[in-house]
This record gives C-alpha cells, sequence and structure tokens, in this order.
C-alpha cells in the first residue's frame, strides 16, 4: 500500500504527534521555550522521519491539513506551559505560499488562547526563492501580527547572505553540521564567530543548534551566541514530559 494513501489516513487515525525539544537561552541560562518536530508512528513501519514524509505531504498537497494540524497542536501545548515560554513551529516552503496563513496562525493561537509573541516561525531560505515577493508580504504580515520568524537551517543554503538583506529576520539559527566541529575545526569555528557577529549586528537572536556537549556549549557562550538547542540541552521531548520539565522550572 502507498505511503501517500497512508499520510493521508495518519491524521485522522492520530499516528502524528508533537515532540518538544527545548531551547537554551545563555544570558538568563534559562529554558525559554521548545521547538515543535512531527512525528509519525506509522502502524506497520513504525516511525517514519519527517525528513521522509515532509517531502511527500508537499507533493501531495497533505502539507496544508497537516500543518493546519502542527499549528494547531502546538499551540493547545503552549497553552498549557508557563505564559513566558516560546514555542517554535516548522513550516516548509508549500505552506508559506498560501496566502492566508497569517490567518491560520492567527486563528490557531488565538483558539488556544496564546498570544502571537509566544510563536516563532521557522523557515528555511528556500522559501523565498521562488514567488519571493508574495512570500516576504505574507512573512511580513506574520511578523506585525508579533509572530517571530527564525531563518532555520542558517549555512547549508544557495545564498543566505542575500536573504537577510531581503527580510528582517528575528532569529538565526546556525545549522547543527557547524557546532559539530567546534573543538576540531579551526576554519568552521572562524564561519561560527562571523555568522554570530553578523546575526548580533543585525539585531538577531542568534541560536546554535546540534549541541552535544559541555565543551561547545561553553564555546558557544564565550563567543557570544544568544541561544543554544541540542542533545546536550534535551532531546526531543513528548509533551507530557516537555510539560513537566516546564512546570518545574524555577
Ligand atoms: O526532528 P527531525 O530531525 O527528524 O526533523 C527532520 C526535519 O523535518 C527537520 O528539517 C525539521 O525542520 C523538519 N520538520 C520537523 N517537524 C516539522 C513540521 O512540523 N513541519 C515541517 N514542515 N517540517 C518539520
Ligand atoms: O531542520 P531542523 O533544525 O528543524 O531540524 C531539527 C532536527 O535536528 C530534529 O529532527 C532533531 O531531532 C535534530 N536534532 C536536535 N538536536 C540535535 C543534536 O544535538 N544532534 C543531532 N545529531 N540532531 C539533533
Ligand atoms: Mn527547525
Ligand atoms: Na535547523
Amino acid at each position: 500500500k502507498s505511503m501517500k494513501l497512508d499520510l493521508e489516513a495518519a491524521l485522522a487515525r492520530n499516528e502524528l504527534r508533537l515532540v518538544f525539544q527545548p531551547l537554551l537561552d545563555l544570558g538568563s541560562d534559562r529554558i525559554v521555550g521548545a521547538e515543535a518536530l512531527l512525528r509519525w508512528r506509522h502502524p506497520v513501519r513504525g516511525e517514519v522521519s519527517p525528513a521522509e514524509f515532509i517531502p511527500l505531504a508537499e507533493d501531495t498537497g497533505l502539507i496544508v491539513p497537516i500543518g493546519e494540524w502542527v499549528l494547531s497542536e502546538a499551540c493547545r501545548h503552549a497553552a498549557s506551559w508557563p505564559v513566558d515560554l516560546t514555542v517554535a513551529v516548522n513550516l516548509s516552503p508549500a505552506q508559506i505560499r498560501d496566502e492566508i496563513l497569517p490567518l491560520r496562525v492567527l486563528a490557531a493561537a488565538l483558539k488556544a488562547g496564546v498570544s502571537p509573541s509566544r510563536l516563532e516561525i521557522e523557515i528555511t531560505e528556500s522559501v523565498l526563492l521562488h514567488d519571493s515577493d508574495r512570500n516576504l508580504a505574507i512573512l511580513h504580515a506574520l511578523r506585525t501580527a508579533g509572530v517571530r520568524i527564525a531563518l532555520d537551517d542558517f549555512g547549508t543554503g544557495y545564498s543566505s547572505l542575500s536573504y537577510l538583506r531581503r527580510f528582517p529576520f528575528d532569529k538565526l539559527k546556525l545549522d547543527r553540521c557547524f557546532v559539530g566541529d567546534i573543538g576540531v575545526s579551526r576554519p568552521s569555528e572562524a564561519i561560527i564567530r562571523a555568522a554570530g557577529e553578523m546575526g548580533r549586528a543585525l539585531a538577531m537572536t542568534t541560536t546554535a543548534e546540534g549541541v552535544e556537549t559541555a565543551e561547545q556549549l561553553a564555546w558557544l557562550r564565550a563567543n557570544g551566541w544568544s541561544q543554544a538547542q541540542g542533545y546536550h540541552i534535551g532531546r526531543p521531548l513528548e509533551a507530557p514530559a516537555v510539560g513537566a520539565l516546564f512546570r518545574n522550572l524555577d
């Protein structure tokens, strides 16, 4: 049976769920939120990675109902967390092309009783490759409503720097491939330093992904990075576990 039909049924059969990876603020040394990551437990195949099924969802248009579900679930969970904590949601290019995306996002937040200022949208620069004027207008509308916009996977695309000139992102998320090189590669360290300086100069929050060791965390702190995410800080957690973690923060 085709994976497409399975994915169509997955929503109705409650096979999708969100897990949440905590985000550490290096200035205050506090957890300030989490990134929502989609998971699909297929009845036969087991856990299927979003890297595998998101492209399928994009090709088939299923990304629209699935994306809608992700937004409402992320807001529903955030509503049960302390009100100073944020939730980040990944959006694929196909979702940004939808003119009513800003309305969908705001409706999800309102319905859950979550302020849009607690929401962060993560996009990759490929979003700005096509239909860019229209996509930029959609991102501006979201931002006007108080939603923060993060540039995800920074450093892995084709022309990252030109996008920073065209849209005022609130946050730069450095791809985890760079952080893995801390203490190993001087050129990578130079690139991370430069990316951090550039983000700060553009008044962006600078977030390093894939932090797996205390050494990497100390290096990022010493080099002025604002936030860190990765297995060393916390693995993606099931909703009840992240809720418990957040209730017990001081
Ligand atoms: O969590 P994991 O490493 O398996 O994620 C793999 C990829 O899937 C990452 O690039 C991540 O951004 C993407 N991803 C995870 N959850 C979502 C989601 O809800 N929507 C979209 N569009 N992409 C997601
Ligand atoms: O593209 P995006 O940044 O949204 O992808 C996030 C993905 O990275 C998630 O699937 C998550 O499981 C994975 N991830 C998060 N922290 C780490 C880490 O410290 N090491 C590794 N190898 N993967 C991580
Ligand atoms: Mn992301
Ligand atoms: Na990323």
